[in-house]
């Protein structure tokens, strides 16, 4: 017993400090062979302590990583770059920034730039983040599980903080994690999940977020947390959390205090309300406004945010069609939000699916201050057992929700206490295009998975680097074709949303959780008829041209078209074939990709990645394969009952 205690402890002491070691994450660089000197200028001995602290950072991250040549950072508050930067050479590099964390931003550009990028001769770049809040939202309970977490527990490890402090590993790993976020810009983090335990906002816990938001600071890292939103009667302080109610009202104003004086940069409040049996404001009659509001005002004295959601069904409107009701209960309250209040809203108008038309809550609130929620954590998209890259799916998403219109994106998280943070090694480069997208939505899905290939298995061969980008590019479409084509979605077992249960109906569920409400099969043919016509008129919701087009058989996307039509099963696709052949094609296209994926992997990669991610990469690459075969051959028995036409 005792010696499987000592092995264990083994175990997970060298799982533990593999994990510390940067080189699992885009970070690992080759070691300089001639060390850069660094030179700082700007900052003078009055400077605050902040600026400091970050600077040392960018310093120290060139001097771990940069070669070749000096490098000077100058800290210009003139130069007006917000948290930008300017790169200029190649001899000597000179990063120029306004602010401590332009500088640190720019380290790692320049950083990167090394280690993706041929010499190119005389360079001199500007760059500036579109957005202004890029923010990861982690599903993290108290109790160190992660709802939807794919990849280990928890890395926040509360019981390990205690007396305002963390053990030396413990901070070691943290350190990593916001080197990684600050790398790619990530500049905010949500360290609680939305189903909130009340228990974030007491003082204990409090305190351990101080810890943390201490540790990030220096990164540019601002700490948030979701609350509950019956917190003050779920703390036994009020007897309501009507937000009408003064006691309530001032409970939330002492605790924002309380907060501010432990974290004076404290971000401030992501809030699920009155939805999947979260409490809110609907539980009073009062509005989400209303609600949003109340805790605006407790924050708005230390500019603290309050992020909303939009992720609401079976509440105001539960007898719509799901995908209608986010519009239905918000459009009526544009323009009430305070103004420190955000919405924040899934890129679908469901549920992270592999394929869904853009929501159209971003048409409709033209008074109130939106932001993206995008889904890192591949809870639909074969988590992380499926080699999915999502830059491609959130592209196609940028394409009709202008990032111009957004003060922000979120991303639910995908990291864990695995030595790989992600589970599946290739799903680190979703964490990598989230935060480079949220800087830069311009740059293509393939110039992002091309400079994480070279960062992470350092090589710049193009015989690895071609494939394996174009394997990258195409799997998200590989996995929509094996799973839920043509629009079809929601078609997961109960639960878990791993894998297929077409047909899962259970009486005591809401309808929104059964596969067949979405597919509504029959003899005649499959989809939900969504149209103004005949439908449950979601295509109305839209804006021009998207919802004469989606309301059309005719002009509707093809991937789209089971979404918003019930289509007979001897329809003429676009190819010729009938829908049924159609369907038939695309789960056996689906499958085809991941068997190329698979024997390409194993035959022409193992030269250019080490044993252990290469083997890795090869086991789940066959889970992958057999899980498609069990998708394709599923799904489409189950729609055979109902088409009564051959599989072909
Ligand atoms: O997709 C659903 C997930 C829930 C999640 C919810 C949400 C955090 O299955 O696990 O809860 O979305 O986004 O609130």
């Amino acid at each position: 017993m005792k010696r499987a205690g000592l092995l264990f402890g083994l175990l997970a002491w060298t799982l533990w400090s593999r994990a510390d070691d940067g080189r699992l994450l885009w970070l690992g660089g080759t070691a300089p062979d001639s060390p850069c000197r660094v030179k700082v200028r700007g900052i003078g001995p009055t400077a605050p302590h902040a600026t400091e602290t970050t600077v040392a950072l960018a310093r120290e991250a060139l001097a771990d990583g940069y070669r070749g040549s000096d490098v000077t950072l100058v800290l210009d508050t003139a130069a007006r770059l917000g948290d930008g930067f300017r790169l200029q050479g190649p001899r000597p590099a000179t990063v120029t920034a306004s602010s401590a964390v332009g500088l640190l931003y720019g380290a790692y550009a320049l950083l990167r730039r090394q280690n993706t990028q041929a010499e190119t001769g005389p360079y001199d770049c500007m760059e500036r983040p579109a957005l202004a809040l890029r923010m990861l939202d982690h599903w993290d309970n108290p109790d160190g599980s992660v709802e939807r977490g794919y990849a280990g527990r928890s890395i926040w490890k509360w019981e390990q903080m205690t007396g305002g402090r963390m053990s030396d590993s413990l901070r070691a790993r943290l350190c990593l994690y916001a080197r990684a976020n600050a790398s790619v810009g990530i500049n905010a983090v949500v360290l609680n999940n939305v189903n909130a335990s009340p228990k974030m906002l007491s003082r204990t816990y409090l305190d351990k977020v101080q810890v943390v938001a201490d540790l990030l600071r220096p990164y540019g890292i601002r700490v948030y947390l979701s609350v509950n939103f019956a917190s003050p009667m779920a703390l036994g302080d009020t007897r309501t959390a009507d937000p009408q109610n003064a006691r309530v009202r001032r409970w939330w104003q002492r605790k924002a205090a309380e907060i501010y004086a432990l974290m004076p940069d404290f971000g401030g409040f992501l809030v699920k309300a009155n939805s999947e049996g979260q409490p809110g404001p609907g539980d009073y009659h009062r509005t989400h406004a209303e609600g949003a509001n109340m805790l605006a005002d407790a924050l708005a004295p230390y500019g603290g945010k309050v992020v909303w959601r939009s992720f609401v069904y079976g509440a105001g409107h539960r007898h719509e069609d799901r995908v209608k009701q986010a519009v239905s209960e918000f459009a009526g309250l544009d323009g009430l939000f305070r103004d420190n209040v955000m919405l924040q809203s899934k890129n679908g108008p469901l549920d992270f699916q592999p394929r869904e038309p853009y929501a159209p809550i971003f048409d409709r609130m033209e008074r109130t201050s939106q932001l993206a929620e995008l889904q890192i954590t591949q809870e639909y998209l074969g988590q992380s057992r499926h080699l999915v890259y999502l830059a491609p799916m959130w592209k196609e998403f940028f394409e009709q929700v202008k990032p111009s219109r957004l003060k922000g994106v979120a991303g639910v998280a995908n990291v864990g206490d695995t030595a790989n943070w992600c589970g599946h090694p290739f799903s680190q480069a979703n964490w990598y295009a989230f935060g480079r997208l949220a800087w830069n939505p311009e740059l293509s899905a393939e110039a992002i998975a091309e400079e994480w290939l070279r960062q992470t298995f350092h090589t710049a061969d193009a015989r690895f680097l071609a494939p394996v980008g174009m394997m990258m590019m195409t799997s998200r479409e590989a996995c929509v074709n094996y799973m839920m084509p043509l629009g079809l979605h929601h078609l997961f077992k109960f639960d878990h949303h791993y894998g297929p249960e077409p047909g899962g109906f259970k009486a005591s569920y809401p309808r929104e959780w059964c596969p067949v409400y979405y597919h509504r099969a029959d003899s005649a043919g499959i989809g939900f008829d969504r149209t103004v016509a005949t439908g449950s008129g979601a295509t109305a919701q839209y804006r021009e041209p998207y919802a004469t087009q989606y309301e059309r058989l005719e002009t509707c996307p093809e991937q789209l078209l089971l979404w918003f039509h019930h289509v007979p099963w001897d329809y003429r696709m676009q190819s010729g074939n009938t829908l049924w052949q159609e369907l038939c094609c695309k789960y056996r296209l689906g499958v085809s990709m991941v068997e190329v994926y698979r024997d390409f992997w194993r035959s022409s990669t193992r030269p250019y990645v080490d044993a252990e991610r290469w083997q890795q990469v090869d086991g789940l690459l066959q889970v992958q394969l057999n899980d498609a075969r069990e998708w394709r051959e599923t799904c489409l028995d189950y729609f055979q009952t109902f088409s009564h036409q051959p599989i072909e």
